[in-house]
């Protein structure tokens, strides 16, 4: 079926320590992005980049945060980019991680205009789960699953949300590195978690076919938040905080060929894609094909919902 697609550039950089993802957006287009998307038959709209807001907010205690302002401003403005129609998927091109402050929160907000739960499968080496007052080295795309969960309170500097996302709604796949305050916050809740070394022994296919089927019992809408460093960084070296020991080109391929054949998926993040750090674009052409199967290129076709139910 003819998907509706929408490109929405988010190059937001001053989640991370490392400067550099403001050129994720435009890397993805210029390994091809949208025609790799139109040519499996999706149509497929570039909107350009969004701007931050401009806005300056109240200093928070912990004196570590970098960039408040600017990141509080990308965090407004994505989440009113992310105000698309039902019928279309938006494909969010990080831009760092902070920018599932944003896009997350507006997922959440359109699933419940349609009366329905959001999930989100959050695809990274790290939980990103940090506050305002755990973070230790104040880079705030270690934050975003506390603020749109709800689990901690970030205002007034981010927008106070009227639909956040429930915990059992969410599964990680691919954590290799948690800092002891994640840890904690993630044992005090029930988010899914399938860390490198589960995967290591059950394999990538057994926590992803378990939550697609939670998803397709609930009815739910589902928001994949793509985090470069999900994978190896040998084959995926653009991004500032490579973690060894990712997910490999197989893994991360099957879980794409799953994701689409499971015809769940209302939007996608790409996160952390940091080009200045790529070797001759290799990271950001393997991105744009893993985004190409998730959206339905595949050796063979295999009937909708054959692989995991
Ligand atoms: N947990 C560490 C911190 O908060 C590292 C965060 C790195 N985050 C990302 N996104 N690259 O997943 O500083
Ligand atoms: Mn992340
Ligand atoms: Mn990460
Ligand atoms: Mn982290």
């Amino acid at each position: 079926m003819t998907k509706h697609i929408t490109l929405i550039g988010a190059p937001v950089q001053t989640g991370a320590w490392r400067r550099g993802c403001l050129m994720g957006p435009d890397a993805l287009r210029t390994a091809g992005l949208e025609a790799a998307l139109a040519e499996l038959g999706n149509e497929v709209v570039d909107a350009g980049d969004v701007a931050p807001d401009a806005v300056t907010v109240p200093a928070t205690a912990n004196a570590r945060i970098r960039d408040l302002d600017l990141c509080a401003g990308w965090v407004r403005a994505l989440q009113a980019a992310g105000d698309v129609a039902q019928t279309t998927t938006p494909i969010f091109m990080g831009g760092d991680h902070l920018m599932a402050a944003g896009t997350v929160p507006a997922m959440a907000k359109r699933a419940e205009a349609d009366g329905r739960p959001l999930f989100v499968l959050w695809l990274d080496a790290h939980s990103d789960i940090h506050d305002f007052s755990t973070t230790d080295s104040g880079n705030l795309h270690g934050t975003p699953v506390a603020y749109f969960t709800g689990l901690s309170d970030f205002t007034p500097q981010f927008p106070d949300l009227s639909v956040k996302v429930d915990t059992a709604n969410i599964c990680m796949i691919g954590l290799r590195s948690v800092d002891p305050a994640e840890k904690a916050a993630l044992a005090r809740t029930d988010i899914q978690v399938a860390d490198m070394r589960a995967i290591d022994e059950h394999g990538i296919a057994a926590p992803l076919r378990a939550f697609l089927q939670k998803v397709e019992a609930a009815n739910g809408h589902l928001h994949v938040s793509f985090d470069v460093d999900f994978l190896e960084p040998d084959i995926a070296p653009a991004v500032g905080t490579t973690v060894p020991g990712g997910a490999t080109f197989r893994e991360a391929h099957l879980v794409m060929e799953y994701l689409h054949d499971s015809d769940l998926v209302t939007s996608l993040d790409i996160a952390e894609l940091n080009p200045f750090m790529d070797d001759r674009g290799k990271t950001a052409r393997l991105m744009v094909d893993f985004v190409a199967s998730l959206f339905g290129k595949a050796v063979l076709d295999r009937p909708t919902r054959s692989r995991w139910t």
